[in-house]
């Protein structure tokens, strides 16, 4: 059931250029100018490109980053090897259906794979090796981890963590890392730090794309990441067993680091300020308020002209990460809950998450929001939980808004919950609330669904049918300036 083409992040760039989705730009300079054109790209142009930045002011040429890898429905569809001639909905929907098909193929162990065609270790061991941006002008330094990966073991369990967490370059062999409360990577590296011990890690900064959606997405503990990617891809992640660390390394990577996270007593370092997803800068006192862990890199490995995935977050406006992947993975674990006739799902940034039902019965809305709120992946970081009827589109916004001005009535459809999971990161967290440790916020609920005990009274839509729409669209194409449908 597979259809993903690539093996690596290499091979999926070729397919994007094959597809018109590439674009390639050279002498950029690593400082803001990298951040900037990423951002103008994504917030200006509709289905952006993809960003190839090679011949980096003050880098040999080869040494690359990558912005934007599936920012266009097209690359996402790529990515996840769903088809290329389907709506946004509809491969969200066949997301979901792979999700829930997939096998869970463990990766493979080989001896040798081409990220280790060069190895730095000890004094060799320098990252500023590579073009790392500065991406918005009052970031506190150089992130070379935003596509990232960070692969820790549970040293109870055994199981492998993979998750995406942004990384610093405080200096040629130390990283800072941001991992937020409660997140997985943290709980297993602090299981280390009460034993005084210092947790091994592996971090790549540069993998396919279908990974690193897996590493970004939010599963339940202990389900392995890699085992899911193999799945998904329908054969297993090739993996090197790190000669420092056991941890294991993906084979075809770009950049990857074996190092350790001391205790943050031991050592820990300021962290950011960094422009995060919600358009905001975090870190320092926008943080936690206290020193965050390093990674100690003890060796470097990386491909001949190495190319750097580069995810910054950009504000919300400008964020066009596609996200087949995160809505199809709700859309499963919310059928594993038990909701039944869901016709959509989808993510406009964490902060509003929309699911479309088709009612079976009174009740049914608020089911399905209270299974929202509780999901692994969508209990961190929301905000709002908008439920609408199947005649929504949940991807389009103007459908989204539609439902909301007209179906709900808010004295009656607008529940609210406080206490749930959020992080440091979000703006409207007042001072005293982070200051006390409690990351928590509250979640709106809107119910946009037409009542369900008089849904036969609801007027009916005056929308024009989409048929006779796209007929007349199509007729009149060459006198207006109608895009394809
Ligand atoms: C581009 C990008 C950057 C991210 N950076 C961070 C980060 O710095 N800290 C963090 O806690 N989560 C970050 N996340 C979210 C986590 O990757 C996500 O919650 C993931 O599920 C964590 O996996 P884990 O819990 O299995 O470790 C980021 C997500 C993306 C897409
Ligand atoms: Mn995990």
């Amino acid at each position: 059931m597979s259809n993903v083409e690539y093996n690596d992040l290499r091979e999926f760039i070729e397919l994007c250029r094959q597809h018109g989705e590439l674009k390639e730009i050279n002498g950029a300079d690593w400082n803001l100018e990298v951040g900037a054109l990423t951002e103008a790209t994504a917030e200006l142009i509709n289905d952006p490109p993809m960003l190839l930045f090679d011949q980096i002011k003050g880098y040999p040429a080869g040494f690359r980053t990558l912005s934007l890898p599936i920012a266009s429905h097209k690359r996402a569809a790529l990515a996840l090897g769903l088809s290329l001639n389907k709506t946004k909905l509809e491969n969200v929907r066949l997301g979901a259906k792979k999700i829930k098909e997939a096998k869970s193929i463990p990766p493979v162990e080989v001896e040798y794979g081409p990220v280790m065609e060069n190895v730095l270790t000890g004094n060799e061991v320098d990252l500023f090796r590579f073009p790392a941006p500065i991406y918005h002008s009052s970031d506190g330094g150089r992130y070379i981890g935003t596509g990232d990966s960070l692969i820790n073991r549970d040293p109870v369990t055994g199981y492998v963590n993979m998750g995406t967490y942004r990384m610093q370059l405080h200096e040629r062999n130390l990283l800072g890392l941001w991992m937020s409360p409660g997140q997985q990577a943290r709980q297993i590296c602090q299981q280390y730090w009460d034993q005084g011990k210092s947790c091994p890690v592996v971090a790549t900064f540069g993998i396919d794309p279908l990974s690193f959606m897996a590493s970004h997405t939010k599963r339940p503990f202990g389900s392995s990441e890699f085992d899911f990617i193999g799945g998904l891809r329908g054969r297993p992640l090739e993996v090197i067993k790190g000669p420092i660390t056991g941890l294991p390394i993906p084979a075809h990577a770009e950049i990857a680091i074996e190092g350790e996270v001391p205790p943050p007593t031991e050592e820990s370092r300021e962290e950011g300020p960094f422009g995060e997803w919600p358009g905001y800068y975090s870190g320092g006192t926008l943080g936690t308020g206290e020193l965050q862990p390093v990674i100690r890199v003890k060796a470097v490995y990386y491909r001949d002209n190495p190319i750097i995935l580069s995810e910054a977050p950009l504000w919300p406006g400008a964020s066009k990460r596609a996200l087949p992947l995160h809505a199809g993975l709700l859309w499963d674990q919310l059928e594993s809950a038990g909701i039944q006739d869901i016709s959509g799902v989808f993510f406009h940034t964490d902060y509003m998450v929309v699911v479309s039902i088709k009612q079976r019965y009174a009740g049914h809305a608020k089911q399905t929001a209270m299974a929202v709120l509780g999901c692994a992946a969508s209990a961190r970081n929301g905000r709002y939980v908008v439920i609408v009827d199947e005649d929504i589109d949940p991807t389009n916004m103007k459908e989204v808004l539609w439902a909301m001005k007209t179906r709900v009535d808010p004295a009656t459809d607008i529940d609210t919950f406080d206490g749930a999971w959020s992080t440091p990161l979000d703006p409207r967290m007042p001072p005293e609330k982070r200051e006390s440790g409690d990351y928590t916020n509250s979640r709106a609920v809107f119910y946009a669904v037409r009542p369900f005990a008089w849904r036969n009274k609801f007027p009916k839509s005056s929308r024009t049918e989409r048929e006779l729409l796209e007929e007349i669209v199509r007729k009149y194409q060459s006198v207006l300036p109608f895009p394809n449908v």
